[in-house]
């Protein structure tokens, strides 16, 4: 079964969301948002109460594992999707999350990398489509939305670790996310997708060195949310625009959430690196899951109390 002191395959990750859905029915639906280009289906968790006056609630997305290797994103993000579930009404701040927001949580984007990082080899990042026109497989998948692709720190060379695809969207799992996203669009107020292993809180823009008008409000939550992880154990992430920190890479996740899904808030979290990249051993898991549970305790506040 599912546990946080390993990294494990899909399907143990599978049953574990159904698992959750069965055991918590009164805080978590389980959807399929359909199959992978082989064959796997992709899962959407939506953890909340329903409020007693049937009132909507703010949401935070929540994503993780676009690139296949970064094992830490959705290991983490499970290990926090299952402290806010199994502590509701015991610890209050896991009963104000889920009392306070709806969160929409994708734990697994690249199904098939993921697999393909486990049976085969280890530092696999794309998806694993076989191209129409290319002998080299799958595309860099954050690379492949549609605001500014190609723009800059993106390539057609297939056989890269960057190829943004032959055209926006020729990935499938890339789809299913923006129309899940595009669904909830009046509810959800922040986006958060998760990597690593580069440890900063990444804001938009991704495509060049230009932020947004409200940057400074971006900053401001990334600060906070980055201090209160800090606190648990000493780890300081960098917090700043995506093309500033790390150079720009057009096509990903959170500039298409800021731009297209019209979501204030779009941040691409870089878990723990600690000198150990993509292996970061297993028993850093727990440890990540609590503090970056800090971090998104602060960003539940924060859209609270904006919202
Ligand atoms: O390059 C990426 O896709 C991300 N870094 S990673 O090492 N995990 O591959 C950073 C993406 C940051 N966002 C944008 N540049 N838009
Ligand atoms: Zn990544």
């Amino acid at each position: 079964g599912m546990t946080w002191d390993a990294y494990h395959r899909y399907q143990t990750i599978e049953r574990y969301l159904q698992h959750l859905a069965n055991t918590y029915p009164e805080l978590v639906q389980l959807t399929t948002l359909g199959k992978s280009y082989e064959g796997r289906y992709l899962y959407l968790l939506k953890l909340g109460k329903a409020r007693a006056d049937g009132k909507t609630k703010p949401a935070v997305w929540m994503d993780a594992q676009i690139h296949a290797r970064e094992w830490i994103a959705a290991a983490t993000v499970t290990h926090m999707v299952n402290k806010m579930v199994t502590e509701y009404g015991t610890n209050s701040t896991s009963t104000r999350m889920l009392d306070q927001i709806d969160w929409y949580v994708l734990p697994v984007i690249n199904v098939d990398g993921y697999e393909f990082t486990h049976t085969v080899d280890r530092w696999w990042r794309k998806t694993r489509r076989v191209n129409p026109f290319n002998v080299a497989i799958g595309a860099d998948p954050n690379r492949n939305y549609d605001h500014m692709w190609m723009h800059q720190g993106a390539t057609q060379q297939a056989n890269t670790d960057v190829y943004a695809g032959a055209y926006p969207f020729s990935e499938i799992e890339n789809v299913y996310l923006t129309d899940a996203v595009l669904e909830r669009k009046a509810q959800i107020k922040t986006l958060l997708t998760f990597h690593s292993a580069a440890e900063v809180w990444l804001l938009p823009w991704g495509y060049d060195s230009s932020v947004p008008d409200d940057f400074e409000e971006l900053r401001q939550m990334g600060l906070k949310a980055t201090q209160a992880l800090e606190k648990l154990y000493g780890i300081r992430y960098g917090v700043g625009s995506s093309t500033q920190l790390l150079g720009a890479a057009a096509g990903a996740t959170d500039d298409w959430g800021k731009a297209k899904g019209m979501i204030k808030y779009a941040v691409t979290v870089e878990l723990r690196d600690q000198g150990y990249l993509f292996n970061l051993p297993p028993e850093q898991i727990i440890p990540s899951g609590l503090e970056t549970f800090e971090a998104i305790n602060v960003v539940a506040e924060v859209v609270y109390k904006e919202y």
